[in-house]
């Protein structure tokens, strides 16, 4: 082989280490430090207030559980006919959630039971819901940080 192989084998090398290295520090990249963990949020158009909670506060990673989501308009009146759907993922790593969380009971005040949450990576989750009422149609989206 000559030295233009060596070289060019040498570069390729090079070229797949460092692909290899900015691969795996997106992979364990740490969540933005000023990611605002409230949860308690207005919707994207302000027409509702939403406020989410786990019904396990000690759930864990990999944990299959639930999640209470209240919902109140923007003059803060509970929504007791919301259709809410649930939506998620990983930014940093291009992934959705592992489920299909569904909302399973409307509990009254505003509150509905969301079941089937599992975040199965540690990380920056983005934790979505789209709310479907009277008043409108508006979107949600709650950070967490396993
Ligand atoms: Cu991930």
């Amino acid at each position: 082989m000559g030295l233009k192989g060596k070289i060019g084998i040498a570069l390729g090398a090079v070229v797949i280490a460092v692909a290899a290295a900015v691969g795996y520090m997106m992979f364990v990249m740490a969540p933005p430090s000023d990611l605002d963990l409230a949860r308690s949020k207005k919707t994207a158009k302000g027409l509702y207030a939403v406020e989410i909670a786990p019904e396990n506060p000690a759930f864990e990673r990999n944990m299959l559980h639930g999640w209470i989501a209240t919902v109140k308009t923007a003059d803060g009146v509970a929504v007791e006919d919301a259709q809410i759907t649930v939506d998620g993922g990983m930014p940093q790593h291009g992934h959705g959630l592992p489920t299909a969380p569904q909302v399973t009971a409307a509990l009254g005040d505003g509150r509905y039971r969301i079941e089937g949450v599992r975040f199965n990576m540690s990380g920056w989750w983005e934790f979505k819901l789209h709310v479907s009422a009277a008043a409108g149609e508006d979107d949600v989206t709650f950070n967490l940080s396993l």
